[in-house]
């Protein structure tokens, strides 16, 4: 062992022996000490409770000011915005005593400042109360739009702001040249109107009998089959989907599967969505960016595989086939001739731009206002392409239902009401228009989203 420590030890083993001789005091001496003690022990305790208790008493009388008096108990947690002002308002509670302050005035400065406060609280509730309310004017305004389209009667006028003013933007700009030419908004009754339709819907594809396609010899690249000789017979019942996002919860799926054929658009997928949409797909409508745009993978993606496709671009109004050959608003030509090559089995058409804008003219034809001057949603088209192909329509979520939404697709998480009622396509008066030829009761539509219309070989019209 080092010899340092042991020396040391014994020293203290010493000076322990000494010290116990010399300094113990005598017994009642140490016992009166003892006591002294303990009384100030007692007394810091007690200081400490009283303060303890104090604090508790004022965060406990603070805390019942803040919350509402009306709530039940089971409400009566705060809300997250309540809870927010209360931390603020508690942050009150380090509020500092300034030099020279005696204790009594800056608990009555306290007492002041947490009052005023809590006055701030009542106010910042009512701009809560002032929120609500006019989300409530919004929803019920919603409903009010959806009413009025279900009976056929909303106008631009009736529309937010923001959509009045992109409606002015387009009609202004008219940027794809259209001339109306017809008389504007001819009150035809739901018949007279089925017997328009009827008269005025041709559905035309690319053929590659005119220029500048024949003389690339496009009529080799066509399939061989027109898409009504397609038909080996014709379709009973047929279901357009669209991807509204109010198809979401609908459990509309096996309904919609059970058709004999299912028209689908852009990118809207059925995998994971089978409850609501199903799964079937007998032909597809797309716009010419699914086709150009990378992001789409049209050439490598299995929702444009084992359907017919059918792809549309917005030429101009009178349409120069040339000009619009080679200026396409997105290039769909290249990825045509593309797939064409590489799928020559599938039944792949182009619209012809003059289909499209035949059923413009027929809905301003059919419209008092001025519509948007720009071709008709992939939506309407896809519908007066099924009239023609089947005896019976059901068309899902055109005209909302009750489960009307902000969400554009039930695929995707964007909201934008404009996507249901119009800001580039004309799309509220494509809805007037389906909403006059629906023959389904008001309950359908209501509840299901369902509008059913008539194939137009159902449809019989005097000469
Ligand atoms: O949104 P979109 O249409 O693909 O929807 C297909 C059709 O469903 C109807 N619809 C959709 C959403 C909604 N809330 N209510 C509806 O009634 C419409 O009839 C719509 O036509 C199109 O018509 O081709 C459109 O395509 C999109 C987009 O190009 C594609 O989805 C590909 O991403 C257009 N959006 C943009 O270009 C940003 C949209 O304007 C029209």
């Amino acid at each position: 062992m080092d010899r340092r420590k042991v020396g040391q030890k014994e020293g203290r083993k010493e000076g322990r022996k000494e010290g116990n001789e010399e300094l113990t005091p005598p017994p009642s001496a140490l016992w009166s000490s003892m006591k002294s003690n303990r009384k100030w022990l007692l007394l810091v305790l007690l200081a400490w409770l009283l303060l303890f208790l104090s604090l508790l008493c004022h965060f406990l009388d603070l805390r019942s000011s803040l919350l509402p008096r009306s709530r039940s108990a089971a409400e009566s947690q705060p809300t997250r915005s309540e809870t927010r002002r209360l931390a603020s308002v508690q942050g009150g509670l380090r509020t500092q005593r300034s030099a020279g302050e005696s204790v009594a005035d800056w608990r009555r400065r306290r007492r002041t400042e947490y009052r005023s406060r809590s006055q701030d609280v009542h106010i910042s509730r009512s701009e809560d109360d002032y929120r609500a309310r006019s989300e409530e004017y919004y929803r019920s305004r919603s409903l009010e739009l959806l009413q009025r389209l279900w009976s056929g009667n909303l106008t631009a006028g009736m529309l937010s702001p923001r959509l009045q003013k992109v409606l002015k933007v387009q009609l202004s700009s008219n940027r794809h040249q259209v001339v109306q030419r017809g008389s504007r908004g001819v009150r035809r009754s739901g018949p007279q109107l089925y017997c328009e339709l009827k008269r005025r819907t041709r559905v035309r594809t690319v053929d590659g009998t005119e220029e500048p396609f024949a003389s690339l010899g496009w009529d080799r690249l066509v399939p061989s089959l027109s898409l009504q000789e397609l038909r080996t017979s014709q379709y009973q019942r047929c279901a357009v989907v669209t991807s509204a996002g109010a198809v979401l919860n609908s459990s509309l799926g096996m309904e919609i599967d059970s058709h004999d054929a299912v028209l689908r658009f852009n990118a809207a997928p059925t995998r994971g969505f089978e409850r609501d949409v199903g799964n079937k797909t007998t032909i597809r409508i797309i716009n010419s960016q699914i086709v150009a745009r990378p992001k789409y993978n049209f050439s490598s993606s299995s929702l444009y595989q084992d359907v017919i496709l059918l792809v549309w671009d917005p030429a101009q109004y009178d349409a120069n086939l040339t000009q619009w050959f080679q200026r396409p608003d997105f290039d769909l030509f290249s990825a045509y001739i593309e797939r064409r090559r590489l799928r020559p089995e599938q039944p792949f058409y182009i619209l012809h731009p003059q289909f499209i804008w035949s059923l413009w003219d027929l809905i301003q034809d059919n419209t008092e206002d001025p519509i948007q001057p720009n071709p008709p949603s992939s939506g309407f088209t896809g519908i007066l392409l099924m009239m023609s192909l089947c005896r019976e329509v059901s068309v899902y979520e055109f005209i909302p239902s009750l489960r009307r939404t902000d969400l554009c697709h039930y695929y995707e998480r964007y909201h934008d009401a404009a996507c249901t009622l119009g800001a580039y396509h004309p799309l509220m008066y494509e809805k007037l228009l389906v909403q006059r030829i629906n023959v389904a009761d008001q309950d359908q539509l209501r509840r299901r989203g369902r509008v059913t219309l008539r194939g137009f070989s159902t449809v019989h019209c005097g000469s």
